[in-house]
């Protein structure tokens, strides 16, 4: 029998997310993103899967690994597009126009924050999103794409019929 290969999912982060831990700690907490991901890595292992984990400031170049994670391998995305969420149409249709599921993670519940913040214009096109957990909404969005995969790509259609 073929060795069972590790099942890996990419998390993305988006603008601004490298300053974690650094400024606004009453808004996302004093861990640096070195630290997200390494308990990502620990939790994805602990799962039985593998985490890639990536962070840009750089709308173009989220959209270029949204586009390659099929192609790369990966079962779903763990997507925290930061500020990019409420108005990134480009990020939008990326997360749409792929087969791999994309689960859209916020540390900070965005929907009790500043009304600017309430809307994302990335989660219709997202199996789903978690948001307000601090760094353990990413461990979620793991958790949400391996134990949902076989049913999420329905869900993901159904998303995608609504208007
Ligand atoms: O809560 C989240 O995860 C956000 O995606 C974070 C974004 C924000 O624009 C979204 O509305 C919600 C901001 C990321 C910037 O992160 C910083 C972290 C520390 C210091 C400064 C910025």
């Amino acid at each position: 029998m073929a060795p069972r290969v590790a099942p890996a999912i990419l998390v993305l982060h988006g603008p601004n997310l490298n300053l974690l831990g650094t400024r606004e700690p009453a808004v996302y907490g004093r861990i640096s993103l070195a630290e997200v991901n390494r308990s990502v890595h620990r939790h994805a292992e602990s799962r039985g899967a593998r985490a890639v984990c990536r962070q840009s400031n750089h709308e173009g170049e989220l959209v270029d690994w949204i586009q390659a994670a099929g192609r790369e391998g990966f079962r779903g995305i763990v997507f925290n597009p930061g500020a990019l969420s409420h108005y990134s149409i480009a990020l939008r249709d990326a997360v749409a126009s792929v087969r791999v599921p994309v689960v859209e993670v916020h540390l900070s519940n965005i929907h009790a924050r500043e009304e600017f913040r309430h809307h994302s214009v990335v989660a219709a096109a997202a199996v789903g999103q978690i948001s307000g957990f601090g760094p353990a909404s990413y461990l979620l969005g793991v958790d949400a794409l391996l134990s949902a995969s076989p049913s999420l790509d329905g869900r993901r259609a159904a998303a995608r019929r609504r208007p």
